[in-house]
């Protein structure tokens, strides 16, 4: 066989022509559906101060769509389009709804989409998604059709270029597909859209591999169900290589910003030996040294039975959970926070810098600084992202946890303690996941989100997230409609300032979730259980291909119960 260069590969030819499925009502088409609202609702908490900051949108009711009620407008609309925040799979997808729905409803409607994320509507960087465009997309990973980014919005000034670039093209209404932060820019624009009577409304979509933009509304965050069977496969592997070899210890970080829900649904997928959960470890205040004890144990006591190999896996956000770190990181966001205007900070050399910070912590995290490697020291110094979080993806936690172990095993060593053998690799798996072909279920799930959004908008609702529910199901049961984005939200410290942001969904310690994983690490940590759960795959039989996440599946099967 000669070998001639191609442009996509069989398999992404063929995805191409995968047709998602569409949620339930929304099957019918955009013009045969109905919107039908419920009562009222509250933010989850500090309610007065977020319906003083959200007057217009705040507590309106949750939206469903059936097939009777009340008749969507049919007017004809032009809609912008903005992927924020860190890439995930199916994004395409929504776009690519989106764009379905819209052209059904009016061909003459248009879908502009915003580059380089929430920037581009503010600067004007926009291109038109045309037919040819979407169809390159269908189906594919990736936020490349039109970029992504950070940028936060929140002034005055913003949102009045953005009223301006959106007036130059006829937009009517916004449609900001990303995480928590990303929603919540979407809320304070729909805010001063409204406030401003502008008539331009915005809908938001719920995206994170990280999982945790969800709660009773919002079953799960598109992209988690594709990246972690992405790590599935690669951790499974690593497993049998481990296994095959018998001689190292693999330690693995995953992404997940804040909550861990990609480490503990992994770990159900695999049944690695070690996992840490960074909510348990908040929950009962263990310190670093703890943690290092506990997965010393486990090697001491693997070594003891012959097995001087492993794997373990740790959450990347778990840094911010453990408390004294935790006391260290608010207090150095707080003085960072002070010291990026500060010119003369900036020019100081890196010991300088560390003399500085120590000078202004308090003694105990003053202590705690100083005992870190100048590696991790120097990466918990970088700057804060947009949104004022911690970039914890480029904290080497992973090494920093090896060491302590390394060290801890030493001293075992000289004590008698301990006699195995201690070969470690660290790995980080994150961006191997967030730009993965969509599964099927993000493939469908996408879809709907988009064409949903659209639905939303001919409603007439603005400061919405976009909602499909009911997804262990098959899709033809799927139930889509919106919450209000105020329903989500609550006041935390960002910057060194209470700002109003969506709640993040942490990992419930009293949940089915957590309790699949605690009923079993114990045997999973002696006997070898892995499971090696292979790659995605998109075509063949339904309960390979379609299946979602153990998490997904277990939490829905609580809300049986409760029922
Ligand atoms: P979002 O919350 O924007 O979806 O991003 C999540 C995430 O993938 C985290 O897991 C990770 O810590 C972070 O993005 C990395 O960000 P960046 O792409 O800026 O390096």
């Amino acid at each position: 066989m000669s070998y001639t260069s191609q442009e996509i590969s069989p398999l992404q030819k063929e995805r191409l022509n995968y047709q998602p499925k569409l949620a339930g009502v929304l099957a019918q088409g955009i013009n045969n559906i109905r919107l039908n609202l419920n009562e009222s609702t509250e933010a989850v908490a500090d309610k007065e101060e977020i319906q003083k900051l959200f007057p217009q949108v705040y507590g309106k009711p949750i939206a469903r769509f059936c097939q009777e009620g009340s008749e969507l407008s049919n007017e004809q609309k032009n809609v912008g389009v903005i992927l924020s925040g860190g890439q995930a799979p199916g994004g395409h997808n929504v776009i690519a709804g989106l764009f379905d729905a819209l052209k059904t409803a009016n061909p003459d409607n248009k879908l502009y989409g915003f580059l380089g994320g929430p920037s581009g509507i503010v600067e004007g960087e926009y291109i038109e998604l045309t037919e040819n465009k979407i169809n390159e997309y269908r189906n594919t990973g990736g936020f490349d059709i039109i970029g992504s980014g950070r940028t936060k919005l929140e002034t005055e000034s913003q949102f009045k270029k953005a009223l301006e670039v959106c007036k130059s093209l006829n937009i009517k209404a916004i449609v900001i597909i990303g995480g928590d932060d990303s929603n919540t820019n979407a809320c304070l624009l729909a805010q001063w859209m409204a406030e401003n009577n502008t008539g331009i409304t915005v809908i938001g979509c719920p995206k994170t591999i990280d999982g945790d933009l969800k709660n009773d509304q919002i079953e799960i965050s598109f992209g988690f169900d594709t990246a972690t069977k992405t790590y599935a496969e690669l951790i499974g592997n690593i497993q049998r290589d481990a296994n095959s070899a018998k001689k190292y210890w693999h330690f693995i970080k995953l992404m997940g910003r804040s909550a861990s829900h990609v480490a503990l649904e992994v770990a159900l997928q695999t049944q690695p030996n070690i996992t840490l959960i960074g909510e348990e470890v908040e929950a009962r205040k263990q310190s670093l040294d703890e943690i290092v004890e506990y997965i010393a144990n486990i090697i001491a006591l693997r070594a003891k039975k012959g097995k001087n190999f492993g794997v373990a896996l740790i959450p990347e956000g778990l840094i911010e959970f453990i408390p004294e770190m935790k006391t260290m990181i608010a207090s150095l966001n707080d003085i960072l926070a002070h010291l990026e205007k500060n010119e003369d900070y900036q020019y100081l050399a890196q010991d300088k810098k560390y003399e500085m910070i120590t000078s202004r912590l308090d003694e105990q995290s003053a202590k705690l600084f100083t005992s870190l490697p100048s590696s991790i020291k120097a990466q918990l110094l970088m700057d804060r992202d947009p949104h004022g979080n911690v970039q914890v993806s480029r904290i080497e936690t992973e090494k920093l946890i090896i060491e302590m172990v390394r060290t801890k095993l030493n001293i075992w060593k000289s004590q008698g303690r301990y006699q195995g053998k201690f070969s470690d690799l660290a790995h980080f798996f994150g961006y191997e996941g967030r730009c993965a072909m969509p599964s099927n279920f993000d493939a469908d799930y996408c879809y709907s989100l988009g064409y949903n959004a659209f639905a939303l908008i001919q409603a007439g609702l603005t400061g919405y997230l976009s909602s499909i529910k009911n997804t262990t199901k098959p899709a033809s049961e799927w139930v889509a409609g919106g919450v209000p984005l105020t329903m989500m939200m609550n006041m935390e410290k960002r910057h060194g300032e209470m700002k109003p942001v969506i709640k993040k969904a942490l990992v419930e310690l009293e949940g089915p979730v957590f309790k699949a994983l605690e009923d079993n690490r114990e045997k999973w940590a002696m006997n070898d259980c892995f499971v090696f759960p292979g790659s995605i795959q998109y075509f063949g039989p339904s309960s390979v291909c379609d299946i979602t996440t153990i998490t997904l599946q277990l939490e829905q099967e609580k809300q049986l119960v409760n029922v």
